[in-house]
């Protein structure tokens, strides 16, 4: 990669992204966008809808970008209550992405998800190539995504490449809409009022990254040896895998106060079990050296001590 285009660079993955981007290829190097004016970022920024295909093509081009981190998305949970605006922003925004690509020869990096498994899909240790049939609307355009870059990449060349990620925790920007939002959540309130309400059950087990490994991941994907690659969209990528009361319990050893209790969203929780408890990486390891240097332990330690700092 040399110059790279994030859209939806204000979400939770995309903020700590652009800086990290930034960092490794230089500030100039990466265009942060979004559907708004964004002041946040300190970067060069554009504003820029994906439903524009057009728009897509004038900015990769201005910026006489290479690589597009297509990260712009409505998340598990926000997609049931409004499926229609789903599908329009997570596919025919990766489909306007895709296109864009196909005509300006840029690389494509965009992320699926362990929504893209479902109650038949084997729980533990979820294989790369296994039965995908999920029950979310953001499930199903996930799959649907897989394919479409499956089908860009053999049929038009583009340089598709992605991770399924799990539930990513993060210091930095919230997540929203997501399943596994309560894994960031928890922190917060840890740090803030020593209680959590969570609203998954208590032995809920599902795949967990902390942000550095995620970031990591994208940058070592798109950076990999392309005759490596067997799988175009979506590599299987795994770090930890956690219940809520294990995490609770985690957290009680830097906070013996800490108190967790359960007010289950039965949305939610029927979204949770439909995923998978933790997936089989091999693949990713073997083909462009993947490896996780967070586990609960360290991510946990890590996080109350970002987030302990900053409410001193
Ligand atoms: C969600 O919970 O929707 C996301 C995901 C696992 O893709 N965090």
């Amino acid at each position: 990669m040399k110059k790279i285009l994030i859209t939806g660079a204000s979400g939770q993955i995309g903020t700590e992204l652009t800086t990290y981007l930034q960092s490794v290829y230089g500030h100039d190097q990466v265009v942060a966008s979004g559907r708004h004016d964004d002041i946040r970022h300190h970067a060069i920024y554009e504003k820029l809808d994906v439903l524009s295909a057009v728009q897509l093509i004038e900015v990769i081009r201005k910026h006489q970008i290479d690589s597009v981190i297509h990260l712009a998305a409505i998340l598990s949970a926000q997609g049931e209550k409004n499926p229609e605006a789903l599908w329009q922003i997570n596919m025919n925004g990766l489909y306007n992405v895709l296109e864009a690509a196909k005509e300006t020869s840029a690389a494509v990096f965009t992320p699926s998800s362990i929504a893209a498994f479902g109650p038949e899909t084997p729980l533990d240790h979820t294989p790369q190539l296994t039965i995908q049939r999920p029950r979310t609307i953001y499930g199903i355009s996930k799959v649907a995504g897989e394919l479409l870059c499956d089908y860009y990449h053999h049929h038009f060349g583009v340089d598709t490449r992605g991770v399924r990620f799990p539930g990513l925790i993060s210091h930095e920007a919230l997540p929203g809409g997501g399943t596994t939002d309560y894994a960031v959540h928890i922190f917060y309130k840890a740090i803030e009022t020593g209680q959590f309400s969570c609203d998954l059950g208590p032995e809920t087990f599902l795949d967990m990254m902390y942000m550095p490994d995620a970031l990591r991941a994208v940058v070592e994907l798109m950076e990999a040896d392309p005759a490596k690659l067997q799988h175009r969209n979506a590599y299987n990528i795994s770090a930890m895998s956690f219940s809520p009361s294990q995490l609770a319990k985690e957290i009680q050893k830097h906070l013996p106060e800490f108190r967790m209790d359960y007010d289950v969203n039965p949305v939610k929780q029927a979204i949770a079990d439909s995923w998978p408890n933790s997936l089989d990486d091999s693949c990713a390891r073997a083909q462009w050296g993947w490896r996780p240097e967070y586990d609960l332990s360290a991510m946990t330690s890590h996080m109350l001590k970002v987030l302990g700092s900053r409410s001193r």
